[in-house]
């Protein structure tokens, strides 16, 4: 595993109210980040799940079209439950969340801290969001910061997009990629005239676990040219992968942290999330030039080995900060945390 210079927890849920009544927080986490001219700016998902308990059935909560929180009840012998995450409802066929997401904003003057715990909310809308919105990741582009982010409906999984320049105001640039599609993170600038993503497809006649693929567009809007870059067979992750931090520039490349989840065949849960580091060429970037031989994050501290999901990494973010690379991850579904890896160690990991 890589030299942590450090590793600091940023936010937990007993840091914040609930935004609903009969609602606890049960995740502060994955969070998208970026500096600003007036510092640093937390894009956190929020998730909250229902206080109340039925005997023999298992709750789904949903945001009516008018925005109000309404909360579902299954008979819990009707529903596959092994996944703490997720339920299957027999009957339908469908799959529900056990709770529900939405944004905040924070802001941390020493990209370690949060300044204040008033975070403005940025609450789902629309029949696309209905079951929530999760796992932001902001790409500044010009003056503009465009956040990607997954949107949870009956429709299925989907990546839609907002933009913003002041983090007030947001504007919605609906799906960009349908469902079922996530972990999708923009490139930091165009390549050869054209915006570029990686993105998460997700079979459902499955030849393969999830792959990474990379798609490019010339508006951010329609993407295209569609290119398979990195599946499982060819990671260091036997169940999944998919994208983690939006890239950053680096000599001869770009440089990202996705990360991966390793289970068993047949074992219940969600398995182990680990990140590892991946460069792709800077004038071609489906072509990749190296990445790192195994994890370079675990987990490994209490809060990362126990939570709502126990055993999880999940990088969302990469800042260059002097001779250091800072990390912004969901730790164990629960909270938000940043670690730094020195530039010379990280590099090391995709050197040829
Ligand atoms: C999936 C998503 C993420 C979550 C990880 C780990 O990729 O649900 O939001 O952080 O699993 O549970």
């Amino acid at each position: 595993m890589l030299n942590r210079l450090f590793t600091q927890l940023m936010l937990s849920p007993d840091d914040l109210q609930p935004r609903h009544d009969g609602m606890k927080i049960i995740g502060t986490f994955n969070p998208g980040v970026i500096d600003t001219p007036s510092g640093t700016v937390l894009l956190v998902r929020v998730c909250e799940a229902p206080i109340e308990q039925r005997e023999g059935y298992v709750s789904s909560p949903r945001i009516t079209p008018e925005g109000k929180l309404v909360i579902d009840w299954f008979p819990h012998h009707e529903c596959d439950t092994s996944d703490p995450r997720t339920f299957k409802h027999h009957h339908t066929g469908a799959n529900r969340l056990r709770f529900i997401s939405y944004l905040r904003v924070f802001r941390s003057g020493d990209g370690r801290t949060i300044d204040s715990l008033d975070g403005d909310v940025v609450y789902p809308e629309g029949d696309f969001e209905v079951f929530g919105i999760e796992d932001p990741r902001i790409t500044r582009l010009g003056e503009t910061y465009y956040i990607t982010y997954v949107a949870v409906s009956t429709h299925g999984v989907a990546t839609a997009m907002m933009s913003t320049t002041d983090f007030k105001q947001f504007t919605r640039h609906g799906v960009i990629f349908a469902p079922e599609n996530k972990d999708v993170v923009i490139f930091p600038e165009k390549v050869l005239g054209q915006y570029v993503a990686m993105h998460r497809p997700v079979p459902s006649l499955r030849f393969v676990p999830p792959e990474m693929w990379i798609a490019r567009s010339p508006d951010l809007l329609h993407w295209g040219n569609h290119t398979q870059l990195v599946s499982a067979d060819q990671s260091a992750h036997s169940d999944r992968v998919g994208g983690g931090t939006p890239p950053v520039r680096v000599d001869g490349g770009f440089l990202t942290i996705y990360h991966g989840s390793d289970k068993k065949p047949g074992e219940k849960g969600a398995g182990t999330y680990t990140g590892s580091s991946l460069l792709l060429d800077a004038d071609n970037p489906d072509r990749m030039i190296a990445r790192s031989t195994g994890p370079i994050m675990q987990p490994e501290y209490d809060f990362e080995t126990e939570g709502f999901v126990d055993a999880v990494v999940f990088p969302t973010a990469l800042i260059e900060r002097d001779d250091a690379y800072w990390v912004y991850y969901g730790a164990a579904d629960t909270h938000v945390a940043v670690t730094a890896f020195a530039k010379e160690d990280l590099l090391h990991t995709v050197a040829l």
